[in-house]
């Protein structure tokens, strides 16, 4: 199983954009670790595992847990 994992882009759009560019069909997930302040619409959104971080006005969830080749990966940013 490979995964990228990013977090903290603060706004960065054109990195995550970028980043889902070049890995999203080299990788079996793409988690974001909250602080991306993307908005819920963004069409970013759906290549995404995202979480909330505590500078992210969307209602994102606080943690999520995913199962990926039988591997349970907790998706968290860690503030709470
Ligand atoms: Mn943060």
């Amino acid at each position: 199983m490979k995964i990228l994992v990013v977090s903290d882009s603060h706004g960065n759009h054109q990195i995550i954009s970028d980043l889902i560019d070049r890995y999203d069909h080299q990788v079996d997930g793409i988690f974001h670790c909250g602080d991306s302040e993307l908005d819920l619409t963004d069409p970013l959104i759906p290549h995404l595992h995202i979480v909330k971080g505590n500078m992210d006005h969307a209602a994102f969830a606080n943690q999520e847990l995913v199962t990926l080749d039988q591997q349970t990966i907790l998706l968290t940013h860690g503030h709470l």
